[in-house]
């Protein structure tokens, strides 16, 4: 076999084991063709020297928003992109996002193709966000939709005025997802609780950005997680709750897998490294707190960030994702988003954080490679799966993204060896097009030395990012896999076989 790259001198993580040092990648068109010892090597044959550092899957970010339409100084697909492989991120799952007024998804999807088609450094899918399920749209067009465009994974929202779903409509898109092995992620916050706090803090003139967080007390989220729950056990059907900031809710989700119930739950950077007191801002300047504002918010209490940290490591959380959702904070010609006329209005400011670069170097440090082992918050192969092998295999690009086994696309990060590759983060090292990182000064202990997609490096920490914007791929994804529980279940409180009196 004549490869055309060979990564050799590397430590492989893969989501089960860390591997014998001094096995060998060996790649053939863009594919792992063979893991091994001593591979012959031609004239032709590019050479990586991993330097005994470690060797984990490209990164698989599931949640990110680039050019979508509600955010207007957000991302766009260049430069969210860039960012992406600068942090080890090889395949980002984006959103298609249907506005009220659409009645068809075809052209909301010819639209988001358009804003990404050779404009994306990584490989990347869609996820469609649903604010108008139409019967139409769930019968006639998301079994098309699934098969020849391979959009299989759905987004809803349980809030926000534009966008927030009733339970009975959720529960229709649960029963259409789980006869197409559709994966259905749900933003779970109470939006009549929220919204009834929002209205008494601005009738009372509280309107700094710390009373984003008041208005989303953690109670919202743990209500909405059971709620979801309970409208996918009813339906006997898999869903991931996107995004969780909450102990409580997470514990609602740790109850339903002991029940084995499909239930899977995601968290995001910011919920384990950051707590709400960042969202005061500085002393003088409280409204800088902006950049902190996201939904669900930072929770005050580092309970939570710890009961979090507990779930990573005991396989509660199926999927680590950044929730890249960013706005500039200065936005264009210096006028700041939910500041009116100097007066703060925290429901004004978009909800959102970057987060697509630094993702994979902030879980990373917390694993042995990083910290001494009783230090380490999770195992190198818990970073694989969390980063890259679940994420793939719950929405369906297992076979090809994810792991390093023969048959999958060359999708790599090569770190840095011990002790070297640590670095502190600042808003100057970054590539994404927004004015800030809300993790500015947290210190990693590595960072990605080589990206690789489909064998070739497309980051190289010495050079700069030198892949090509034209290079990523847009992937059909195949049906989800139910990671955790199982369908067939029994709702709790209903008979075995009582379902097929009302479906
Ligand atoms: N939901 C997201 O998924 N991202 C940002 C804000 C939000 O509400
Ligand atoms: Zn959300
Ligand atoms: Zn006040
Ligand atoms: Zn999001």
């Amino acid at each position: 076999m004549d490869f055309d790259l060979i990564v050799k001198n590397g430590i492989i993580v893969t989501a089960s084991e860390v591997l014998p040092e001094g096995l060998e990648i060996g790649v053939k068109d863009g594919k792992i063709s063979c893991i091994g010892i001593s591979l012959p090597s031609s004239a032709s044959t590019k050479i990586v020297d991993a330097e005994g550092a470690y060797i984990t899957p490209g990164g698989v970010d599931s949640h990110v928003h680039l050019a979508q339409k509600n955010a207007p100084t957000g991302d766009g697909w260049e430069t969210g992109s860039r960012s992406a492989v600068a942090g080890g991120t090889t395949t980002i799952i984006a959103f298609a996002s249907q506005q009220r007024e659409d009645t068809s998804l075809y052209p909301v999807l010819k639209d988001y193709h358009a804003k990404a088609k050779n404009q994306s450094y990584c490989d990347y899918g869609f996820h469609f966000i649903l604010t108008n399920p139409t019967q139409n749209i769930l019968d006639q067009e998301l079994p098309v939709l699934a098969k020849e465009e391979g959009i299989t994974s759905v987004k809803l929202y349980m809030t926000y005025e534009a966008m927030k779903l009733n339970d009975r409509e959720i529960l229709h898109i649960l029963f259409t997802c789980k006869a197409l092995g559709m994966t259905t992620m749900i933003h779970a916050e109470s939006h009549d609780m929220i919204s009834l706090i929002i209205e008494g803090l601005e009738r009372n003139k509280h309107t700094e950005p710390y009373f984003h967080a008041v208005a989303r007390p953690r109670i919202a989220e743990d209500e909405a997680s059971y709620r979801a729950i309970s409208l996918a056990e009813l339906a006997d059907a898999p869903m991931l709750i996107v995004h969780m900031s909450s102990e409580v809710a997470v514990q609602h989700v740790r109850d339903a897998q002991t029940r084995l119930l499909p239930i899977h739950a995601e968290t995001c950077p910011h919920y384990l490294f950051l707590l709400s007191e960042k969202i005061k801002g500085e002393p003088h300047d409280h409204f800088s707190g902006a950049k902190h504002v996201c939904s669900p918010p930072l929770r005050h209490d580092p309970k939570d960030l710890e009961g979090l940290w507990q779930s990573i490591a005991n396989g509660t959380f199926t999927t680590f994702s950044s929730d890249h959702a960013p706005s500039k904070y200065d936005a264009v010609g210096g006028k700041r988003l939910g500041l009116m006329d100097g007066i703060p209005r925290f429901s004004k400011i978009p909800n959102g954080l970057p987060g697509v670069e630094t993702r994979m170097p902030l879980l990373f440090s917390q694993t042995p490679a990083c910290l001494p082992v009783e230090k380490a918050r999770l195992s190198l192969p818990r970073f694989v799966q969390l980063t890259a092998t679940n994420p793939a295999k719950l929405y369906g690009l297992d076979g090809m993204k994810g792991s390093i086994a023969p048959g999958y696309d060359a999708d790599l990060v090569v770190w840095h060896s011990a002790g070297r590759g640590a670095r502190t983060i600042t808003q100057n090292l970054l590539h994404h097009d927004i004015d800030y990182t809300p993790f500015e000064g947290i210190h990693v202990g590595n960072w990605p030395r080589y990206t690789i997609i489909r064998g070739n490096i497309v980051w190289d920490q010495g050079e700069g990012v030198v892949g090509e914007m034209q290079y990523g791929q847009y992937l059909k994804r195949g049906r989800g896999q139910v990671l955790t529980g199982k369908t067939g279940g029994v709702a709790r409180g209903m008979l075995e076989g009582e379902r097929k009196y009302w479906l």
